[in-house]
């Protein structure tokens, strides 16, 4: 064979194709079919962009934070998510794209991010509810995640993980420690879980039947589950979580059924779902304009970041 039948198009596509059978990674320096990069940079781009919007509504508590020690704990988390949509970024520029570009498009609303953070935190309780259930469902969405095709996404996600891990307990030792507390403060986490629920519940998806792109997305190792699966490995989690907690799970549905060896649970509101993910959630143009606005104002660091890089690189060239 000569070394340009090895680049036939079939050839590339049955190279590509055994990679993925054989359950090995795709590496950046690989041939891979447009639609399987399109994909990924539609997922890795929207899940960075969940991670920066993401801060949003923690910060929103960080001056108001009970004590020195929760401050702390929750700058430390609202740090790493900055650093997660960081390895994400760097990952989505292995496939070609420029993170400048993609900050744009999700500055004029044309990429998507999580729907969960177009809700807002009313009560210092929603702090820990949202490490708890929101990062709760970050870590079953993501730890098959760790084992996806494409080499980059699979080893952020790996060192993501660790840290979501760490965000869910924060959240869950926090809420224990007002479950031990005052009625009131019983009552706060019992109203921020009857909030936070049914929106966790969304993190997931669609339906597997109105998911259009799970089906591709499992076949290329992408996705190893489906958005239902996971929903439903969620469920299963946090119920023994609510009772030791000693808080009510808000779905009267919601049982445990033998046979299936799961719980039944009700169906989330699929129209409030499509609402939020189209822009018309609670805070998404709060969301979206708060983050125009910090690009708006970083503009000078870049510019003295660029500045310097010029600077060092006519420097070196100078004593080469
Ligand atoms: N919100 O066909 P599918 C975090 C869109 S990070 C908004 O099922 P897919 C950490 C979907 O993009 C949370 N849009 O799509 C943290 C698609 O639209 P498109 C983010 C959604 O990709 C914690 C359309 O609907 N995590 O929480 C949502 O196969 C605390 C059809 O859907 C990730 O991004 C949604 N919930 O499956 C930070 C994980 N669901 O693009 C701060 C990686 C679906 O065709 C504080 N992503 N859509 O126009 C994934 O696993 C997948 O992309 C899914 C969606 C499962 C989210």
């Amino acid at each position: 064979m000569t070394t340009a039948d090895a680049h036939t198009p079939e050839r590339l596509q049955a190279g590509f194709d055994a990679t993925i059978a054989a359950d090995q990674r795709i590496e950046p320096r690989d041939w891979m079919p447009d639609a399987y990069r399109r994909t990924l940079i539609r997922q890795i781009a929207q899940h960075a962009h969940s991670e920066i919007i993401g801060m949003q509504p923690e910060g929103n508590w960080l001056l108001r934070a009970p004590s020195l020690r929760r401050r702390a704990i929750l700058l430390a988390k609202v740090q790493d998510e900055a650093g997660h949509g960081m390895y994400l970024y760097a990952a989505a520029e292995t496939l070609g794209v420029d993170r400048e570009e993609l900050t744009e498009k999700l500055i004029d609303a044309k990429q998507k991010y999580s729907s969960i953070f177009n809700y807002p935190t009313l009560s210092w309780a929603d702090i820990g509810v949202i490490g708890w259930l929101v990062d709760g469902a970050a870590i079953a969405n993501q730890v098959p995640l760790c084992r996806c095709s494409y080499g980059p996404y699979a080893r952020a996600m790996i060192r993501i993980c660790k840290e979501e891990s760490f965000h869910q307990r924060q959240g869950y030792e926090s809420l224990l420690a007002m479950m031990n507390g005052t009625d009131a403060q019983r009552e706060m986490v019992q109203e921020s879980t009857n909030r936070w629920w049914w929106p966790s519940l969304m993190m997931f998806g669609p339906a597997d039947g109105d998911s259009p792109n799970t089906h591709r997305s499992m076949a290329w190792g992408i996705k190893r589950h489906t958005n239902d699966e996971l929903r439903q490995r969620f469920v299963d989690m946090s119920v023994p979580q609510a009772a030791a907690l000693g808080v009510t799970l808000p779905d009267p549905d919601l049982r445990w059924n033998d046979e299936r060896q799961a719980h039944d649970f009700g169906e989330p509101d699929w129209s409030e779902f499509r609402a939020v993910v189209s822009g018309a959630g609670p805070a998404n143009r709060q969301r979206l304009e708060h983050r125009r606005r910090a690009h708006e104002d970083g503009a000078w660091v870049r510019e003295a970041a660029r500045a310097y890089a010029d600077k060092r690189s006519a420097r070196t060239e100078a004593g080469a």
